[in-house]
């Protein structure tokens, strides 16, 4: 017996209303930072979480579940079977394995790149129609493995890349100004990682470009401390992991901000992990770094063409061959 009573004539579904549904693989530390984001704020009706530890699984979805009275209402599924993830409208794959002590950096990727050899296509499967969001690191070159291994094209695969950084970026300039972070403006664009670009010639405070704020306010800057900011910024992700031994908090929120500018179609622009090919004089091959991105419902829906100075044009491109060069080693 139902606990309501039904009305006689319930008005039937429209068969255009449809769900929204979003699948983590990997519910470690990272993918549990987005998935508990995700659902404090209200973004999808469905939410499947996929890792290869059956137990460790099960516990944070029920660790979840148990939630409800305090969230929006959203079911929450979990499997290690990827049919849970069926009919995804966007799937962010966390998932990697740790390195071993005294593994080389590139011995630990081509280990993920086996792990994602058995995650991509499985997901392809199940969620033709999703977009892809790679967080799993070194994430420029693994979102290029999982664009190669899903078949999907290019505007639909994208890495969380250096969304992240940014957002680092514009908290320490805004504690430097003593200005709140949402007013910056500052990208970093390239590598999510040490050959990252920081665009210091088009960086804003409430819409005033930062050089002309400075000497407005009459408060002395020297490069050196803006380059002290950028590299603040590349040692952030060590500290932390140094302290706390892993990252979770900030990528959580990251991903969680990509996700609604994707399900809402948005049309904000994010420093995401795209096919780079073609932009910024980058032309080496087929690579995947963070440019600044207008992402909406279909995924990439364009680039946006900011003016880099020459420096940072080069250091653009040359955190492009980086990341080629180690794309290059790898057995796909
Ligand atoms: P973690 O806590 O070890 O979680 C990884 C999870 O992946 C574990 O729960 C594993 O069981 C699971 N896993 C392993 N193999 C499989 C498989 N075959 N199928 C499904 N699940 C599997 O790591 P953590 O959550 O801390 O980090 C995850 C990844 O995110 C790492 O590669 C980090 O380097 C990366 N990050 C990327 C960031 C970014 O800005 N792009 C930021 C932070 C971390």
């Amino acid at each position: 017996q139902s606990f309501f009573r039904p009305i006689d004539k319930a008005a039937p579904l429209s068969p255009t209303s449809r769900r929204t549904k979003v699948s983590v693989i990997g519910a470690g530390n990272v993918g549990m930072a987005i998935a508990q984001t995700i659902l404090t704020q209200d973004l999808v009706d469905e939410l499947a979480l996929v890792d290869a530890q059956p137990n460790k699984l099960r516990g944070e979805m029920l660790d979840l579940q148990h939630a409800a009275a305090f969230l929006p209402r959203t079911k929450i599924l979990a499997s290690v079977d990827y049919e849970v993830t069926g009919g995804s409208d966007l799937c962010i794959v966390t998932a990697g394995v740790r390195q071993n002590s005294g593994e080389s950096r590139l011995n630990l990727l081509q280990r993920n790149v086996a792990l994602f050899a058995k995650i991509i296509p499985s997901v392809a499967k199940y969620s033709p129609g999703s977009v892809l969001m790679i967080v799993s690191n070194p994430v420029d070159v693994l979102t290029h493995v999982a664009w190669k291994l899903s078949g999907f094209p290019s505007n639909r695969v994208i890495g969380s890349g250096t969304n992240l950084d940014s957002s680092r970026f514009r908290f320490l300039i805004a504690d430097h100004l003593d200005v709140n972070a949402q007013d910056v403006q500052a990208y970093i664009m390239g590598e999510h990682g040490d050959s990252s670009v920081a665009l210091w010639s088009s960086i804003s405070v409430g819409g005033v470009p930062i050089l002309s704020f400075l000497e407005k306010q009459q408060i002395a800057f020297e490069k050196e401390t803006l380059e002290n900011i950028h590299k603040e910024v590349i040692e952030s992700a060590y500290e932390v992991i140094r302290l706390k031994d892993y990252t979770s908090w900030a990528i959580g929120y990251s991903v969680a901000s990509l996700a609604r500018t994707i399900l809402r179609d948005q049309r904000r622009i994010h420093p995401v992990s795209v096919l780079a090919k073609g932009f910024y004089g980058i032309d080496g091959g087929d690579v995947f770094l963070s440019l600044p991105t207008q992402l909406g419902r279909g995924g990439v829906l364009g680039v946006a063409n900011l003016h880099l100075t020459d420096e940072e044009a080069d250091r653009l491109r040359e955190s492009a061959s980086i990341i080629l060069t180690v794309q290059c080693q790898l057995q796909i």
